[in-house]
């Protein structure tokens, strides 16, 4: 069948994806959902037309999102993710045997009933009794935290609509005095293509806070260019001291110790990005 989903991912550039069927669409209060049914990539969670993620790519994503800051924190027992209402990034942290508590902030409860409903392999870690579900704005909720958690992760969408807020320099004000002394955060960051003055700001924001600030990669083939970055902010622990051995074994499959290590590695118009005088 010619039916193909297209995300517009720049103004000028599209991916498009043969599809089955549509498995779901609404309009939540907070934005469109849709649920199709790819041939390449297996059932996509798609939000106001741009690609979430899919069955079948996001492993690297949400291994990526979690495993390096929780490794780079000895005893990371309170964990918060901000957005992330398909689950797979719990899934991941719920592998931590260490992690005592998952809170998961997400503004839209819609996209938490459609991730169990349309993609159990992903949301399967929300009903584990060490996870505690909110539905509230992750803005409001950090600001009302102050520090309780170890690790907090913004799993958010593309920094238009509801997720605006944040990647703003007010929020991460608000992520560092919610964490604790030794605490760290880590943030989905866009492309290094498309978006390098968002990523240029906020690398320069969380540097300016936290001890230390880090940009990692890794490929996610849905997402615009297929390089993705991701930005670490730690008050005390640093991801490039972290020694490969000892780490727990998370069965995972993009995600190793010697990834750990590469993905800081930053090719020069990528670490350009990141330089002081920007
Ligand atoms: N968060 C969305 C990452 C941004 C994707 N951007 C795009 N396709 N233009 C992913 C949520 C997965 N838990």
């Amino acid at each position: 069948m010619n039916f193909w989903f297209t995300e517009l991912q720049t103004p000028d550039m599209a991916l498009s994806c043969r599809t089955k069927t549509m498995l779901h669409y609404e309009k939540t209060p907070f934005q469109e959902l849709a649920v199709y049914d790819t041939v390449q990539f297996g059932r996509m969670l798609v939000l106001d037309d741009v690609i979430q993620t899919t069955v079948n790519d996001e492993f690297v994503y949400h291994e990526m999102i979690t495993h390096v800051a929780l490794n780079t924190h000895p005893s990371p027992r309170r964990v918060l993710v901000i957005g992330g209402g398909d689950g797979g990034t719990i899934r991941e942290i719920v592998k931590h045997r260490v992690v005592e508590k998952a809170t998961l902030v997400e503004i839209d409860g819609r996209v938490i009933e459609a991730a169990k409903r349309f993609f159990p392999e992903i949301s399967c870690a929300l009903d584990d009794p060490r996870v505690e579900v909110i539905i509230d704005d992750g803005i409001r909720h950090v600001r009302e935290h102050r520090g309780v958690y170890d690790l907090i992760i913004v799993d958010s969408t593309d920094p238009v609509g509801p997720a605006e807020g944040l990647f703003s320099a007010a929020f991460y004000r608000d992520v560092f005095e919610a964490l604790t002394a030794d605490g760290l955060f880590v943030a989905q960051t866009e492309s290094p293509f498309f978006n390098g003055d968002l990523i240029t700001r906020v690398f320069k924001d969380i540097a300016g806070l936290f001890p230390v600030a880090r940009l990692y990669l890794a490929c996610v083939p849905t997402y615009p260019g297929g390089l993705w970055t991701f930005t670490l902010g730690s008050k005390k622990y640093d991801p490039l001291q972290v020694e490969a051995t000892g780490l727990p074994e998370l069965g995972t499959r993009y995600y190793s110790p010697a990834v750990h290590r590469s993905a800081f590695i930053l090719p020069p118009f990528v670490a350009d990005l990141l330089r002081a005088e920007k």
